[in-house]
């Protein structure tokens, strides 16, 4: 168990990095991706927020608490995802998704710093962000 401190910058700062960027995004794709098909089904997408936990932990909404109501969340969630409303999320999909998700959560925090508690085998992109801004301050001394 470790702590991050992050702010609005640092997330900028990782989403800026388009190679870092596309590569942790596309990472986190063919993580989602279970049956490897290329896309994000409705399900999977599901899972993926649901370990996440982006929308408990940085969203603040108040968390849904019957399944019907879950399920809402979730289809409005892969809806704005489905920007051709095909029914299945493609990675140039997902990545302008989670870009705008993360430039939303960037202007969220704003330049006041929070802390993130992790978990040691923790891999999520504000984390990563968190590293990126590590290993640029100790490049620079
Ligand atoms: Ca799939």
């Amino acid at each position: 168990m470790g702590v991050v401190i992050i702010d609005g910058s640092t997330v900028r700062e990782f989403v800026k990095d388009e190679e870092l960027f596309k590569r942790s995004v596309d990472e986190r794709f063919a993580d989602l991706d279970l049956n490897k098909d290329g896309v994000l089904s409705r399900s999977e997408l599901r899972k993926a927020f649901e370990s996440l936990r982006l929308i408990e932990t940085h969203f603040g909404i108040d968390v849904a608490t019957t399944p019907e109501q879950l399920t809402e969340l979730y289809d409005s969630i892969f809806n704005k995802f489905d920007c051709d409303g095909s029914g299945t999320i493609d990675l140039e999909e997902y990545r302008s998704e989670m870009k705008k998700i993360l430039l939303a959560i960037a202007e969220g925090l704003g330049s006041s710093p929070i802390q993130m508690a992790l978990d040691d085998g923790d891999d999520n992109f504000l984390k990563q962000a968190a590293d990126l801004e590590a290993s640029k301050l100790s490049s620079k001394s």
